[in-house]
Protein backbone atom coordinates (compact mmCIF):
# COMPACT_ATOMS: atom_id res chain seq x y z
CA UNK A 1 0.00 0.00 0.00
CA UNK A 2 1.05 3.31 -0.66
CA UNK A 3 2.03 5.84 2.24
CA UNK A 4 -0.35 8.18 2.65
CA UNK A 5 0.78 11.62 4.24
CA UNK A 6 -1.15 14.42 4.98
CA UNK A 7 0.29 17.78 5.28
CA UNK A 8 -2.41 20.54 7.15
CA UNK A 9 -0.46 23.90 6.11
CA UNK A 10 -1.34 27.39 3.87
CA UNK A 11 -0.88 27.85 -0.08
CA UNK A 12 1.95 29.74 -1.15
CA UNK A 13 1.14 31.07 -4.14
CA UNK A 14 4.36 31.27 -5.18
CA UNK A 15 4.42 27.84 -4.80
CA UNK A 16 8.44 27.34 -3.20
CA UNK A 17 7.12 26.70 0.29
CA UNK A 18 3.86 25.74 2.35
CA UNK A 19 1.76 22.61 0.94
CA UNK A 20 3.24 23.23 -2.62
CA UNK A 21 6.32 22.34 -1.52
CA UNK A 22 4.74 19.78 0.72
CA UNK A 23 2.86 17.62 -1.92
CA UNK A 24 5.37 17.75 -4.29
CA UNK A 25 7.65 16.24 -1.63
CA UNK A 26 5.23 13.42 -0.83
CA UNK A 27 5.36 12.74 -4.19
CA UNK A 28 8.58 12.81 -4.64
CA UNK A 29 9.03 10.39 -1.73
CA UNK A 30 6.36 8.27 -3.58
CA UNK A 31 3.63 8.88 -0.45
CA UNK A 32 -0.01 10.11 -1.68
CA UNK A 33 -0.11 13.37 -0.33
CA UNK A 34 -3.35 15.19 1.43
CA UNK A 35 -4.08 18.81 2.12
CA UNK A 36 -6.38 20.22 4.52
CA UNK A 37 -5.34 24.39 3.47
CA UNK A 38 -5.32 26.87 6.21
CA UNK A 39 -4.43 30.19 4.64
CA UNK A 40 -3.49 31.44 1.26
CA UNK A 41 -0.85 33.34 1.45
CA UNK A 42 0.23 36.26 -1.53
CA UNK A 43 2.83 38.12 -1.99
CA UNK A 44 2.27 41.88 -3.66
CA UNK A 45 5.14 42.63 -6.19
CA UNK A 46 4.46 46.07 -6.34
CA UNK A 47 5.43 46.27 -2.57
CA UNK A 48 8.45 44.68 -1.64
CA UNK A 49 6.76 41.19 -2.20
CA UNK A 50 5.53 41.85 1.27
CA UNK A 51 3.44 38.63 2.89
CA UNK A 52 -0.41 38.92 3.07
CA UNK A 53 -1.98 35.95 5.26
CA UNK A 54 -5.52 35.23 4.53
CA UNK A 55 -6.87 32.47 7.00
CA UNK A 56 -9.51 29.90 6.11
CA UNK A 57 -12.35 29.60 7.75
CA UNK A 58 -11.81 26.74 10.84
CA UNK A 59 -15.49 25.49 10.23
CA UNK A 60 -13.37 24.91 6.78
CA UNK A 61 -10.73 23.33 7.85
CA UNK A 62 -12.65 21.05 10.03
CA UNK A 63 -14.71 20.14 7.17
CA UNK A 64 -11.33 19.01 5.31
CA UNK A 65 -10.26 17.23 7.81
CA UNK A 66 -13.42 14.98 8.16
CA UNK A 67 -13.23 14.37 4.50
CA UNK A 68 -9.84 13.33 4.36
CA UNK A 69 -9.85 11.02 8.00
CA UNK A 70 -13.06 9.33 6.73
CA UNK A 71 -12.39 5.40 6.68
CA UNK A 72 -8.47 5.82 6.01
CA UNK A 73 -5.74 5.86 7.98
CA UNK A 74 -3.21 8.44 7.10
CA UNK A 75 0.61 7.31 7.85
CA UNK A 76 1.55 10.04 8.74
CA UNK A 77 0.88 14.51 9.47
CA UNK A 78 2.50 17.44 9.24
CA UNK A 79 1.55 21.24 9.80
CA UNK A 80 3.17 24.56 8.41
CA UNK A 81 1.94 27.78 8.81
CA UNK A 82 -1.08 28.25 11.17
CA UNK A 83 -2.82 31.27 10.77
CA UNK A 84 -4.53 31.11 14.27
CA UNK A 85 -4.70 29.91 17.85
CA UNK A 86 -7.86 28.25 17.51
CA UNK A 87 -6.00 26.68 14.32
CA UNK A 88 -3.59 25.16 16.73
CA UNK A 89 -6.32 24.18 19.09
CA UNK A 90 -7.97 22.19 16.15
CA UNK A 91 -4.17 20.89 15.25
CA UNK A 92 -4.45 19.65 18.33
CA UNK A 93 -7.63 17.88 19.00
CA UNK A 94 -7.00 16.17 15.81
CA UNK A 95 -3.45 14.63 16.49
CA UNK A 96 -4.59 13.68 19.83
CA UNK A 97 -8.34 12.08 18.76
CA UNK A 98 -6.97 10.42 15.75
CA UNK A 99 -4.02 9.01 17.83
CA UNK A 100 -1.69 10.10 15.32
CA UNK A 101 1.53 9.21 16.33
CA UNK A 102 3.65 10.18 13.24
CA UNK A 103 2.78 14.32 13.94
CA UNK A 104 5.83 16.36 12.61
CA UNK A 105 5.38 19.98 13.73
CA UNK A 106 7.31 22.61 11.43
CA UNK A 107 6.68 25.59 13.86
CA UNK A 108 6.03 28.13 10.59
CA UNK A 109 6.55 31.89 12.74
CA UNK A 110 8.36 33.99 9.63
CA UNK A 111 8.57 33.39 5.62
CA UNK A 112 12.38 33.78 3.96
CA UNK A 113 12.98 36.94 3.53
CA UNK A 114 10.17 38.49 5.82
CA UNK A 115 11.62 40.29 8.82
CA UNK A 116 7.83 40.59 10.42
CA UNK A 117 7.10 37.50 12.56
CA UNK A 118 3.78 35.80 11.27
CA UNK A 119 0.59 35.46 13.19
CA UNK A 120 3.07 36.27 16.47
CA UNK A 121 0.37 35.37 18.67
CA UNK A 122 0.20 31.26 17.90
CA UNK A 123 3.93 31.06 19.14
CA UNK A 124 3.19 30.34 22.56
CA UNK A 125 0.44 27.84 22.00
CA UNK A 126 2.46 25.40 19.26
CA UNK A 127 4.61 25.82 22.25
CA UNK A 128 2.44 24.69 24.49
CA UNK A 129 0.11 22.39 22.94
CA UNK A 130 1.66 21.21 19.96
CA UNK A 131 5.56 20.41 20.97
CA UNK A 132 4.19 17.77 23.84
CA UNK A 133 1.98 15.57 21.11
CA UNK A 134 5.11 16.05 18.50
CA UNK A 135 7.45 13.19 16.92
CA UNK A 136 10.02 15.78 15.87
CA UNK A 137 9.15 19.31 15.96
CA UNK A 138 11.67 20.91 12.97
CA UNK A 139 12.33 24.87 13.93
CA UNK A 140 14.86 26.56 11.77
CA UNK A 141 16.84 29.32 13.86
CA UNK A 142 14.06 32.34 14.54
CA UNK A 143 11.83 29.78 15.70
CA UNK A 144 14.17 27.30 17.75
CA UNK A 145 15.28 31.05 19.28
CA UNK A 146 11.37 31.91 20.09
CA UNK A 147 10.16 28.36 20.84
CA UNK A 148 13.67 27.66 23.48
CA UNK A 149 13.40 31.12 24.90
CA UNK A 150 17.04 31.68 23.84
CA UNK A 151 16.40 34.35 21.14
CA UNK A 152 18.77 34.98 18.72
CA UNK A 153 21.00 32.02 17.67
CA UNK A 154 24.27 32.15 15.80
CA UNK A 155 25.99 29.53 16.13
CA UNK A 156 25.98 25.55 16.73
CA UNK A 157 26.15 25.80 20.84
CA UNK A 158 23.33 27.56 20.30
CA UNK A 159 21.26 25.17 18.33
CA UNK A 160 22.39 22.39 20.36
CA UNK A 161 21.03 24.22 23.32
CA UNK A 162 17.76 25.27 21.79
CA UNK A 163 17.45 21.27 20.67
CA UNK A 164 17.53 20.13 24.63
CA UNK A 165 15.69 23.04 25.60
CA UNK A 166 12.50 22.00 23.11
CA UNK A 167 13.10 18.65 23.96
CA UNK A 168 12.08 19.19 27.85
CA UNK A 169 8.95 20.97 26.61
CA UNK A 170 8.15 17.91 24.91
CA UNK A 171 9.45 17.10 21.70
CA UNK A 172 10.33 13.65 21.01
CA UNK A 173 12.57 14.08 18.67
CA UNK A 174 14.00 18.25 17.57
CA UNK A 175 15.75 19.18 14.48
CA UNK A 176 17.11 22.55 14.04
CA UNK A 177 17.61 23.58 10.41
CA UNK A 178 20.68 26.13 10.64
CA UNK A 179 20.15 25.48 7.23
CA UNK A 180 22.99 28.01 5.39
CA UNK A 181 22.60 31.05 8.35
CA UNK A 182 25.48 29.70 10.64
CA UNK A 183 28.67 28.49 8.44
CA UNK A 184 29.41 30.71 5.56
CA UNK A 185 30.44 27.58 3.17
CA UNK A 186 27.77 24.77 4.56
CA UNK A 187 24.58 24.12 5.61
CA UNK A 188 23.79 22.44 8.60
CA UNK A 189 20.60 20.58 10.47
CA UNK A 190 21.08 19.05 13.49
CA UNK A 191 19.07 16.09 15.06
CA UNK A 192 18.43 15.68 19.02
CA UNK A 193 16.44 12.84 20.34
CA UNK A 194 17.22 13.33 23.98
CA UNK A 195 20.27 11.53 24.37
CA UNK A 196 22.37 11.96 21.06
CA UNK A 197 23.25 14.78 18.69
CA UNK A 198 23.31 13.84 14.87
CA UNK A 199 24.67 16.97 12.94
CA UNK A 200 24.17 16.79 8.96
CA UNK A 201 26.57 18.72 6.78
CA UNK A 202 25.92 19.72 3.18
CA UNK A 203 27.63 21.91 0.90
CA UNK A 204 25.71 25.02 -0.22
CA UNK A 205 23.40 25.08 -2.88
CA UNK A 206 24.01 28.23 -4.79
CA UNK A 207 20.52 28.51 -6.62
CA UNK A 208 18.66 31.69 -6.79
CA UNK A 209 15.46 30.28 -5.88
CA UNK A 210 15.47 28.65 -2.68
CA UNK A 211 12.33 29.71 -0.74
CA UNK A 212 10.43 26.79 1.00
CA UNK A 213 13.52 24.86 1.66
CA UNK A 214 12.38 24.30 5.43
CA UNK A 215 9.15 23.06 4.12
CA UNK A 216 10.06 20.77 1.80
CA UNK A 217 13.10 19.30 4.61
CA UNK A 218 10.01 18.59 7.26
CA UNK A 219 7.97 17.22 4.31
CA UNK A 220 10.72 14.94 3.85
CA UNK A 221 11.06 13.74 7.09
CA UNK A 222 7.03 12.95 6.87
CA UNK A 223 7.12 11.51 3.87
CA UNK A 224 9.97 8.89 5.81
CA UNK A 225 7.80 8.13 8.52
CA UNK A 226 4.65 7.85 6.55
CA UNK A 227 6.82 4.80 4.46
CA UNK A 228 8.03 3.43 7.79
CA UNK A 229 11.38 5.18 8.46
CA UNK A 230 12.46 6.64 12.30
CA UNK A 231 12.62 10.31 12.55
CA UNK A 232 16.78 9.86 11.97
CA UNK A 233 16.72 7.83 8.85
CA UNK A 234 14.57 9.85 7.31
CA UNK A 235 17.05 12.91 8.20
CA UNK A 236 19.76 10.86 6.65
CA UNK A 237 17.80 10.39 3.43
CA UNK A 238 17.83 14.33 2.88
CA UNK A 239 21.12 13.91 2.70
O1 LIG B 1 8.40 29.05 4.41
C1 LIG B 1 7.41 29.32 5.29
C2 LIG B 1 6.04 29.32 4.68
C3 LIG B 1 5.14 28.36 5.06
N1 LIG B 1 3.88 28.29 4.57
C4 LIG B 1 3.46 29.21 3.68
C5 LIG B 1 4.31 30.23 3.23
C6 LIG B 1 5.62 30.31 3.74
C7 LIG B 1 6.52 31.36 3.27
O2 LIG B 1 6.27 32.06 2.32
O3 LIG B 1 3.83 31.13 2.34
C8 LIG B 1 2.06 29.10 3.16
Amino acid sequence: MIPLALTIAGSDSSAGAGMQADLKTFQEYGCYGFVALTAIVTMDPDNNWAHDVLPIDEAVIKKQLKTILAGRKINAVKTGMLASIDMVRLVHETVVENRMDNYVLDPVMVCKGESDVLNPECAVSIRDLLLPISIVATPNLFEAGVLSGLGKITDTDGMKEAAVRIHKLGAKNVIVKGGAAVNEESALDILYDGENFEVLVESKSHHSYNHGAGCTFSAAITAGLAAGLSVSEGFWKTK
